[in-house]
This record gives structure tokens, sequence and C-alpha cells, in this order.
């Protein structure tokens, strides 16, 4: 018998595949490798925001408070607002990070961590990213919300998983591609879907939806020049003027992608929402947003709680 750490799968006497250890990372005390969350802390709705400090925010408004748990940049509370039960995870910055967090949130509901076989039932999560993100059009003032229908993947990551045609808009690609007239050198962009329940769920009067494009850095990846000229100056121009079956690009973020990419290939429904917190177009920023962040917050939650 091969060590586990040799090898990714086993077979147990049964012949059920078991993950192993050196692929599904479990800590002595039984939680994931990187989340440091065990399998019952999770609640089946989920938030996911960029920045630590924005889960104690949430979880200030919860009537309940069941453990707050950090490792790194991911910081988790799972509590309860009105009733529902919510589990907060703070991201970090960028796609990669998503990469952790989405697979280790999905073993940790449809993995079991003692036999390391995968479950028959899966647990659906309804992931909502709370995010803040920079403007594309002249119709999104600073201070609005956005909620992103569509996402566009600069960033690669779900290049790299086999299922990726099967969740991705192919037509969307070509024709992005074609009208930005694509840079052969960079990976190539990927567009995945909303989850259109959690999308009915969510949206109201409050928001404009378009296409979010999640971008692998916040300079060049952006189209922002500080001392450093990039390949395509006028990358932005060329998206803001893009339009494909009545769908506009509307923001800049960067982890709205890997989020809708992963959730549809592992069966979980997935949102974003964000804050424009910066016109790229008019050039004004809003420095200090949290007062609109947690009016956002408030939205979100009470339709989730609805
Ligand atoms: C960049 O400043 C960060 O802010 C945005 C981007 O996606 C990136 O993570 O989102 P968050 O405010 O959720 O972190």
């Amino acid at each position: 018998r091969c060590a586990g750490f040799l090898i990714s799968f086993e077979q147990n006497h049964q012949g059920l595949s078991m993950i192993g250890s050196s692929e599904l990372i479990i800590n002595s005390d039984g939680s994931i490798f990187h989340l440091h969350l065990k399998p019952e802390q999770i609640a089946d709705n989920v938030i996911l925001v960029g920045d630590p400090g924005r889960v104690e925010m949430i979880a200030s408004l919860f009537s309940q408070i069941e453990f707050k748990v950090s490792n790194r940049e991911f910081v988790t509370v799972t509590g309860t607002f009105k009733k529902t039960r919510i589990t907060v995870i703070s991201t970090g910055i960028g796609t990669d990070n998503i990469d952790i967090v989405i697979n280790e949130l999905d073993a940790l509901v449809n993995v079991d961590f003692e036999t390391r076989e995968i479950k028959t039932e899966k647990r659906k999560l309804n992931i909502i990213r709370i995010g803040t993100s920079g403007g594309l059009q002249p119709f999104l003032d600073v201070n609005s919300f956005v909620i992103s229908r569509k996402a566009i993947g600069f960033d690669g990551l779900l290049n790299f998983y086999a299922g990726r045609n099967s969740v991705s808009d192919l037509d969307f690609e070509t024709n992005f591609k074609n009208h930005v007239d694509w840079n052969p050198l960079l990976t190539s962009p990927y567009v995945v879907d909303a989850s259109p329940e959690l999308f009915d769920k969510i949206n109201g009067p409050n928001f404009a939806s378009g296409v979010t494009i999640s971008a692998p850095g916040f300079y060049g990846p952006q189209g922002r020049v500080l001392r450093l000229p990039i390949v395509d100056p006028e990358i932005n121009p060329k998206i803001e003027s893009f339009n494909y079956a009545d769908y506009k690009i509307t923001n800049y973020e960067m982890e709205c992608s890997a989020i809708y990419g992963l959730s549809a290939l592992l069966g979980h429904r997935a949102l974003t929402v964000c804050l424009i917190i910066a016109n790229r177009l008019s050039k004004q920023a809003n420095g200090d947003y949290h007062t609109m962040m947690k009016k956002l917050i408030q939205l979100v939650l009470d339709k989730l709680a609805e």
C-alpha cells in the first residue's frame, strides 16, 4: 500500500475513490488546510468579501455568532441574520485565492473528512461575493451598486480545469476577443454566468447589472498606467464600446470570474454584487466608501433572509 502523500487517489475496500492526503490536506484538528474550517461550520449561505475588515462589518449585523476563525487572509465568521445561518469569509485579493476558497468550501461540504470519499449526495451552496469595483461605463456613477450577470476572466484560472468549456459562453468569448483584438500572448479570457436563481433573489431597483471583468492585477491588467506603459493603451475604450446580445461590460474587479466558473463546475450557485468606488472613464473615485458598503451589505442580507 502506497503512502497517501505519494498518490492522489487510493481505493477503499468498496472500490470508492479516496482523495489522497497530499491533495486534500486536513490539519491535525480536523480543519481544512488554508481556511482552518471544519465541515459542520459551513452554512448553506456563504458571503465572500475581499477585505478581512468587511467580515467584521457583516458579522456586526448578526443576532448570534457561532465562531470566528482566521488563518492568513482568510477570516471566517458563521452566525445568524434574521434566522438565516450565514458564513462570511474574506478571500483576500485575486482569483488565485478564489481557487483555494471555493475548492476548500466544496470539499468541506461534499467530501467525507473521515473516509476522504466524495459524498454521493451533494450540498449546493449559495455563494455571494460583496466587493468593491471600478466602473467602465458612463452610466455607472461612483457609489452605485452593480450585479454581475456574467464575468469575463482575464486571469486564466478556469483554463486549468477540464470542464472549462462546459460552463463557458464560447460565442461571447469569440466576439469579445475579436472586438478588442485580444493579444495572443495573454491567457484566453473565459466567460461564465451568475446563478439565475441568486440573481433573481438579490436583484432590485437599487442595482445596475452587466458583465464584470476579473483581472489578474490592479494596475496594468486593468489598464492603469503609473510608470509602466501597457501593451494595449486602448483596451478600456474598446471594452466600453463592446456590446453582445444586449450585454455591456460594466466593471472591473479581481475575483468574480473564478467564483462563477468554479461554482458552476462544482454545482454551487454564485453571484457577485459590487459597490462602484471609482469610475475609470470620469476618473472619479470615492476612497471613503465604507458608508455605502454598509448600505450594500444591509441590502444583500435583507434579500438573502427574505
Ligand atoms: C483591489 O483593491 C481589491 O478590491 C476589489 C478587487 O476585486 C480586489 O480584491 O474587491 P474587494 O474590495 O472585495 O477586495
